[in-house]
């Protein structure tokens, strides 16, 4: 367990945490979730699951909850049949809510658009529409490759409401990766822009959809939103404008209703091999998942409300909480196309600010680039419109979140801090902040209707106090059916460690009072700004690179980004030093291969790497040298002089 504890926080100073903030009077006085609540989830978690299913509008009403007989693949609400998009959108304006307002978009360039629930619904079914005259069908898969702009959420809707599974893949990953991915789960339907925002400039996307293509013969049709108005190359018979298709259809769609277990989504992630995974997830347990962990988690109160998920929608994060979640509670939500410091380093606060934005989710990095950059700048904004903060991506520091708390909800505000994973679907572990006395640095307790455990190397429950393995011992409704195209592997990676239980690959402890705190991966994924990153995939990266003949990747702790890529390098003896640019070439070989976020910070060029005796690279050695630790353990090393030489090599290099 070094290695849990190590990724993450010290456990000393964990321990050491002695700061409380009870949950503000008026918050507990009209809380959402209530001890009572975590009381009647426990009685029968399954007859919970069955009730919250109620917040959705069933063209069918389930009679069955859960099937677990054929256990890991789970089955919720099989018997029932609906559609996710007439549930975030037409029902709320059959309730008479369709002036209420869905979207506050804001354009990194300062544009905005203000989207009602009855505009959102219009433009959704436009969208329908024009997948149908594309030809898609219900079953078939849709890559969505998007800047943050309104039209990524409506082309998601749009394929929910056909039945077509979409794969948003992140608008920051390269040619490369979009073309993996459409080939992973034979996509013939990509939707993207011309480009987006970013830093002030305008950034092509459609480029990287046409290099990708010329590996992905089976794409007949591009849909493109003009965002940047940027010279585009279209491809004649294959590339065709939004606005030409879509705007000319019909504002109505008659949706079809689709059994609960009909694919929603696939969301690709790192996992601990190279190869990206395609998580997947279905309609009526996913979509009771988010609905209801929205609700509970943010306390929300849609009438008054205005949430912001600060997060790409190319992330479960996005998914989950800026589409899924948010609008199947008729939520008012804030959408922001740029980056945090264009035009200047105060314009989340501007946008809180402008927006009277009530609830903040956001990751820890952001909140640490924040610190860095200063309390004046948010001081500066009036921050007043908000009651409750949360956080989600990697464990939160102590030290970030008490600023955060005191600099950004002026004390008043409670932090949620929410562990969950693209896998989960949903929250799994956060306060509940009605009910609990927050902890810096905690993730609490597991949210009502979910059970956790924290097991030692046996399986067993550990003590308080002790580290061990996250797990999570009963099915819950928003959790991945699999893998997409690769069930055994879903099997093996998340319920072969410990027989029968989840293993989630976070290491965590309980503290004396059974509160969870996370401690980071125990596996081969780096956890870079809140995005996860896998090692062996960005060693495959510069493998892959001719002057590179082998490589070990680390993740470094790093005050900002939380853990930075700190790559090593043996070069093939033809490419003798490499030249005086060999790491920059590396460096930009990687961004070219997976996109700028799997960019190594550093690359070291050494001689030789720690191994074992079995062959398996010693991470952790490399990571003490990444951080400038003394080392550790080096007798199963086969050669322990190797160190030596790579700290001498350093030396030199340096
Ligand atoms: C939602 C999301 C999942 C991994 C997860 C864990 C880390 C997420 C966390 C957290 C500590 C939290 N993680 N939230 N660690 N505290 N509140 O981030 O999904 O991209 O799949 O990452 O992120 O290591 O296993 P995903």
């Amino acid at each position: 367990m070094a290695d849990a504890a190590g990724q993450g926080q010290g456990l000393e100073s964990l321990s050491a945490e002695e700061r409380r903030f009870p949950p503000p009077p008026g918050l507990a006085e009209h809380a959402n979730v209530t001890e009572a609540t975590f009381e009647a989830a426990a009685a029968d978690d399954v007859a919970f699951w069955a009730e919250q299913a109620r917040r959705l509008s069933w063209e069918t009403e389930p009679t069955q909850t859960l099937d677990w007989s054929d256990a890991p693949f789970a089955r919720w609400f099989a018997d029932g049949r609906l559609n996710a998009a007439y549930n975030c959108l037409d029902r709320h304006v059959e309730a008479g809510l369709g002036e209420r307002v869905a979207f506050h978009f804001e354009g990194e360039p300062g544009d905005t658009r203000t989207i009602t629930y009855a505009e959102l619904t219009a433009q959704v079914c436009q969208a329908a529409n024009a997948l149908v005259e594309l030809g898609v069908k219900a079953g078939d898969r849709v890559a969505i490759y998007m800047p943050m702009i309104p039209e990524a959420a409506v082309a998601m809707l749009a394929c929910a409401r056909i039945g077509a599974p979409h794969t948003v893949v992140f608008g920051g990953f390269s040619s490369d990766a979009l073309a993996t991915r459409i080939l992973d789960c034979g996509v013939e339907v990509v939707i993207t822009a011309d480009g987006g925002y970013r830093k002030g400039k305008a950034s092509a996307l459609k480029p990287a959809v046409d290099e990708a293509l010329e590996r992905c013969p089976e794409v007949r049709s591009v849909l493109v939103v003009r965002r940047t108005e940027q010279e585009t190359a279209m491809t004649e018979g294959r590339d065709v404008w939004w606005h030409d298709l879509v705007d000319r259809q019909p504002t109505e769609h008659a949706y079809e209703a689709f059994e609960a277990e009909h694919p929603l989504y696939i969301m690709y992630t790192s996992g601990s091999t190279g190869q990206p995974k395609g998580i997947f997830h279905t309609t009526g347990g996913y979509l009771t998942g988010v609905a209801y962990t929205h609700w509970a988690t943010f306390d929300l109160k849609p009438e008054t409300d205005v949430f912001w998920t600060a997060a790409d929608i190319g992330w479960v994060t996005g998914h989950s909480y800026l589409v899924y979640g948010p609008l199947a509670n008729g939520t008012t939500s804030v959408m922001y196309e740029g980056t945090p410091d264009t035009p200047h380093q105060g314009r989340w606060w501007d946008v809180v600010d402008k927006y009277g934005v009530t609830i903040l989710y956001c990751a820890p990095t952001a909140i640490r680039t924040f610190m860095k950059w200063g309390a004046e700048i948010p001081a500066k904004a009036d921050l007043s419109s908000l009651r409750l903060l949360g956080s989600v991506g990697e464990p939160i520091n102590p030290e970030a979140y008490v600023w955060y708390r005191e600099h950004i909800g002026h004390d008043r505000t409670p932090v949620v801090d929410t562990w969950w994973q693209t896998e989960t679907g949903m929250h799994m572990i956060s306060p509940m902040p009605g009910v609990a006395e927050g902890k810096p640095g905690a993730a609490m307790r597991a949210v009502p209707g979910v059970s956790v455990k924290v097991v030692n190397d046996e399986g067993q429950p550990v003590s308080d106090d002790a580290a061990g393995y996250l797990v999570i011992d009963r099915p819950w409704p928003a959790m991945l059916r699999g893998i997409w195209g690769d069930q055994q592997r879903y099997v093996d990676t998340y319920w072969s460690r410990f027989p029968g239980v989840y293993f989630a690959g976070d290491g965590a402890k309980l503290d004396a009072d059974g509160d969870i705190w996370l401690l980071g991966r125990v596996d081969d994924v780096m956890n870079v700004s809140g995005h996860r990153m896998s090692t062996t995939e960005i060693e495959s990266s510069l493998v892959s690179h001719p002057k590179v003949a082998e490589a070990a990747v680390v993740g470094a702790s790093d005050e900002t980004t939380g853990q930075a890529i700190v790559a090593f390098v043996i070069l093939r003896s033809e490419a003798g030093d490499g030249g005086p640019d060999v790491v920059d070439e590396l460096r930009r070989h990687v961004a070219k291969d997976i996109g700028a976020i799997a960019r190594p910070r550093q690359i070291m060029v050494v001689d030789e790497l720690p191994k074992t005796r079995s062959g398996k690279i010693m991470r952790r050695l490399l990571r003490d040298v990444a951080e400038n630790r003394e080392l550790g353990d080096v007798t199963t090393l086969t050669d322990s002089t190797v160190m030596d030489l790579i700290k001498g090599n350093l030396a030199t290099t340096s």
